[in-house]
């Protein structure tokens, strides 16, 4: 195509997601191609991914195995319908997805986002309850800070006030538990925090106030991402699913960005040995390169909705996209990377050095706090008085200049680098940030 152009002639059409629309197009900032850990601007410079793209490109970009394996799909089989039809690829992917999950996950329904996979969840549970006969469990509890996509459930239950505040009032019968985050008592811990673990003992005081009868599930995220990582305190996961084992709810694990190798296990299920009944995922499932998620259920909730007549569809829910042939394809791929590659491994191993470099920043200036687990890590900046996320925001572009890709939510820096990433890429990502929050900001 000889007429392709590196920078659009006009960016007003496009409403872009979660962006600062009119600073941006005052300064775009653009990737026109990318390569293992490295992103290339459309200016032609090169910028070092710190992020696996939004925490989905777990296995860096453009990994030939991938790329061929979308691009034979879509030769051979471009859509098949997703409902009262299938392909082979669809099984396969489903096979592979349970045979790395938590034991006893033996099940998956297909979406196409993170959102979509919290919606079906939050379906799975409520409608599990109905075929069960305790039609009275409609409650949802989830979490403050938490962050479910941007559906209606998914909002719902979550926590993020500006993600909910202007969109009236959203389901009703939810619930939240308090965040887990104790900066006063456990600022600057390395991994897991000591303090907090009995906070999770707020959903006694939620079941006795509304009776587990009404109550259908809990979802969290065991490491929650987008509110600016949030490690579970020490026994809290643990004490949750025993809350939720005793009174009979289910317990949902968002693992959108914990999911497929980020702690360094498949899933946070089994880094925190501590099983849900259900798990949500999307992103890294085919390295973020075609949208799709999926959400595993266990045989026990499976098999509740296997009754009635046969030729009668089971579980009224499912999207057009639902499995569809390429994504298929691509997440077959992608886990043949990861396992080939030895990438979840490869991110339990090089976690400590990950940890070491970011908490070699303590001291910075304007550093207030420095979290971190598996290849997740936060830093957490001083808040410009009166001006909150301005700070963060402008490190992130400062950083951008200085060819490295982060994410910034509120103040707090977040980082969390395709399993690819080598010591000396742990290195210069530290090295750029010291500089740049030394000098820049
Ligand atoms: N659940 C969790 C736990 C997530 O982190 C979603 C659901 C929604 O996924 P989709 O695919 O619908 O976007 C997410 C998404 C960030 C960031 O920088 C995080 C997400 C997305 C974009 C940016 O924190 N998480």
């Amino acid at each position: 195509m000889s007429n392709r152009l590196n920078t659009p002639n006009d960016l007003r059409a496009f409403w872009m997601p979660f962006t600062a629309n009119r600073q941006f197009k005052q300064e775009p900032r653009l990737f026109v191609s990318a390569k293992d850990m490295h992103y290339q601007t459309h200016d032609g410079r090169q910028v070092l991914d710190a992020t696996a793209g939004l925490w989905c490109v777990n296995a860096g970009h453009c990994r030939p195995k991938i790329t061929e394996a979308i691009r034979e799909q879509a030769g051979e089989l471009d859509y098949a319908p997703a409902f009262q039809l299938g392909h082979p690829k669809a099984f396969e992917l489903a096979n592979r997805l349970v045979d790395i999950a938590p034991e006893g996950m033996n099940h998956v329904l297909y979406t196409n986002s993170g959102s979509e996979s919290v919606e079906t969840a939050l379906k799975v549970a409520l409608a599990y309850h109905r075929v069960k006969g305790n039609g009275s469990r409609t409650r949802l509890i989830g979490r403050e800070r938490g962050y479910h996509g941007v559906n209606f459930g998914g909002i719902s239950v979550g926590g993020i006030v500006a993600n909910r505040k202007m969109f009236g009032t959203l389901l009703t019968g939810v619930d939240h538990m308090p965040h887990t985050h104790l900066p006063g008592k456990n600022a600057f811990t390395r991994g897991e925090p000591e303090h907090g673990g009995d906070l999770a003992t707020e959903l006694e005081r939620i079941v006795t106030l509304h009776d587990a009868s009404t109550i259908a599930a809990v979802i969290v995220e065991p490491v929650a991402g987008s509110t600016g990582v949030l490690i579970p305190p020490k026994g809290y996961l643990q004490k949750l699913r025993e809350i939720c084992t005793k009174h009979g709810i289910l317990l949902i694990f968002d693992e959108v960005i914990t999911g497929f190798g980020r702690l360094g296990a498949p899933f946070a299920a089994q880094y925190f040995d501590v099983t849900p009944d259900i798990i949500t995922t999307a992103k890294g499932l085919t390295n973020g390169v075609i949208p799709m998620g999926a959400v595993f259920v266990t045989s026990e909730i499976h098999d509740a909705f296997m009754t009635g007549p046969e030729h009668m569809i089971e579980f009224m829910h499912g999207y057009t996209y639902s499995g569809n042939p390429i994504a298929s394809a691509a997440g077959l791929a992608t886990l043949e990377t990861y396992k080939e590659e030895g990438l979840f491994e490869r991110a339990r191993d090089i976690a400590p050095y990950w940890e070491d470099a970011l908490h070699s920043l303590k001291d910075v200036k304007n550093v207030i706090d420095v979290r971190n687990i598996g290849l997740i890590g936060a830093i957490e900046l001083d808040q410009i008085a009166g001006e909150p996320t301005k700070r963060a925001f402008t490190a992130f572009l400062k950083a951008y200049e200085d060819g490295l890709l982060i994410r910034t939510t509120g103040d707090t820096i977040a980082m969390s680098p395709p399993l690819i990433v080598e010591k000396h890429q742990i290195d210069e990502i530290v090295g750029k940030l010291r500089e740049i929050l030394t000098n820049g900001i």
